[in-house]
């Protein structure tokens, strides 16, 4: 593919700040700065050397009209985010004097990059496979420090050299298929199906180990969903309260209180939780209530993990009974309240119902069992088999979705290979697993899915 137009676009984000960055890419970005501004002794900026910070002004061409001050770089292409030629035009910060000389720099001759666009011609260019692309998006967007790094690992290329280990592996067996495709009389020889066979196992696994680290690269990246249910009264909102440390849903002794659905974005020890309060429920005759247990119950039936608070002071109702049941084999964590009060709860007839789900009991009024709740749900999303550190995880529901068509496509050869079909049938799933591995760093990919990809990437990257 090849570029020739020069894109620009507000690099920083909108309001009021200290500066503001415009930033331009491609062939002619160092000629249309040098239309538009002068240095503090009346130079342009391609008189000065590259990579150095030259003070100056942006002025309107015609009228000569200072648009701002500025300190403004370029840098050479092929050294640079893009390949290309860079400028970057630091300017006071505040909505006013990056949209003007943004404005400026299209009226002398750049496009408005779009969304990601910058990222995309790193990519285009070679810089930067498109899993390294996807992890700049990530970086940007991270919520925790823990998704922060796993993002940055896979910028450094963790990802793709792991995916390029493996295809390469695919790449030799289909060598090897030619060949006997190629030479063989009749039968395919033992060696050849040994060999298969061995890699085959191994290809299988290695794909296998990336997949079993997606569900946690997914909370990672985009939160744990989690809702809080039980009756009314037991303590929803004051847990809610609890973990987000400030008062957030209304808490009284008036069973009902809760109508409306809370959600609330907080961080455990690294781990981003979307953390929904949401009505009791209970039958009720109340409008108004209704609405709010409906919808407690869909939302109940979409999060990842659930949390059901009972009141321990009280026995288990059959409301409570029926919550319960509902869990079925959703991951949940059962919390036990008002532990201050005296106990009617009898344990094991909660046991029964939801078997061996963690049970924790607290007192929220007494602020007693919190750390327990928190470590509990750390665990309960590293499952104790990923180390917290150091380790390679799958974030992105695209390249999920490559990897489970990959593990599709290899399984589909070990059935090939042992009803010892002709190799070509081989071949052709050992091709589809290359090339779905392949759309993970964009070493096959359709240019539509490069245009959904960057799509959802910000102005300016
Ligand atoms: N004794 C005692 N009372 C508590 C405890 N936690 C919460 N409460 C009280 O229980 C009552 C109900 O608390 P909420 O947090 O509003 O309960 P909820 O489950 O959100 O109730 P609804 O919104 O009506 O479904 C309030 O009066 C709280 O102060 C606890 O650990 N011990
Ligand atoms: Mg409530």
């Amino acid at each position: 593919m090849f570029i020739d137009d020069t894109i620009a676009a507000i690099a920083t984000a909108p309001g009021e700040a200290g500066i503001g960055i415009v930033r331009i890419s491609g062939e002619k970005s160092i000629e249309l700065i040098d239309k538009i501004f002068v240095s503090k002794q009346g130079k342009k900026l391609s008189e000065y050397k590259p990579r150095r910070i030259t003070y100056g002004y942006i002025l309107e061409p015609k009228s000569d009209k200072r648009i701002d001050e500025v300190l403004v770089s370029y840098m050479k292409g092929p050294n640079t985010y893009t390949r290309e030629d860079i400028v970057e035009i630091n300017c006071h910060g505040g909505m006013i004097p990056v949209k003007n000389i943004l404005e400026l720099v299209l009226r002398v001759g750049a496009r408005a990059a779009e969304p990601g666009e910058f990222t995309k011609r790193a990519f285009l260019n070679g810089r930067i496979d498109l899993a390294q692309a996807e992890a700049v998006m990530d970086l940007i967007s991270a919520k925790t420090e823990k998704g922060f790094d796993v993002a940055l690992d896979q910028l450094e290329g963790s990802l793709s050299k792991k995916v390029s280990k493996v295809r390469k592996k695919l790449m030799d067996m289909l060598g090897h298929i030619q060949v006997s495709i190629d030479f063989a009389e009749d039968d395919v020889d033992e060696v050849t199906i040994d060999f298969l066979c061995d890699k085959r196992n191994e290809v299988e696994s290695d794909i296998q180990k990336l997949l079993d680290t997606a569900d946690t690269g997914k909370i990672l990246r985009e939160g744990l969903s989690t809702v809080i249910v039980g009756k009314p009264n037991v303590g929803k909102s004051s847990l809610l309260n609890a973990l987000v440390r400030e008062s957030r849903a209304i808490v009284t002794d008036v069973p009902g209180t809760t109508r409306d659905v809370i959600e609330e974005h907080l961080n455990i020890k690294g781990i981003p939780l979307n953390l929904v309060d949401t009505a009791g429920i209970r039958e009720t005759e109340d409008i108004v209530e209704k609405i709010g247990v409906q919808r407690s119950k869909e939302l109940f039936n979409l999060a990842d993990l659930i949390i059901v608070m009972l009141d321990g002071s009280k026995e288990l109702t059959e409301d409570d009974k029926e919550i319960l049941s509902l869990i079925g084999r959703k991951k949940a964590l059962i919390i036990i309240n008002k532990t201050d009060l005296t106990q009617k709860i009898n344990r094991k007839d909660v046991e029964k119902i939801v078997g061996d789900k963690k049970i924790i009991k607290v007192s929220l009024i007494e602020e007693k069992g919190l750390d327990e709740i928190e470590d509990t749900l750390v665990e309960m999303v590293y499952k104790g088999e990923i180390k917290a550190k150091d380790s390679l995880l799958v974030t992105n529901v695209r390249h999920k979705n490559a990897l489970e068509r990959a593990l599709e496509a290899i399984k589909d050869s070990e059935k090939a290979i042992k009803q010892k079909l002709p190799l070509d049938f081989v071949e052709v799933d050992i091709k589809n697993t290359w090339e779905a591995l392949g759309e993970i760093t964009g070493d096959t990919v359709e240019e539509d899915l490069l245009d959904h990809i960057f799509k959802n990437f910000c102005i300016g990257k």
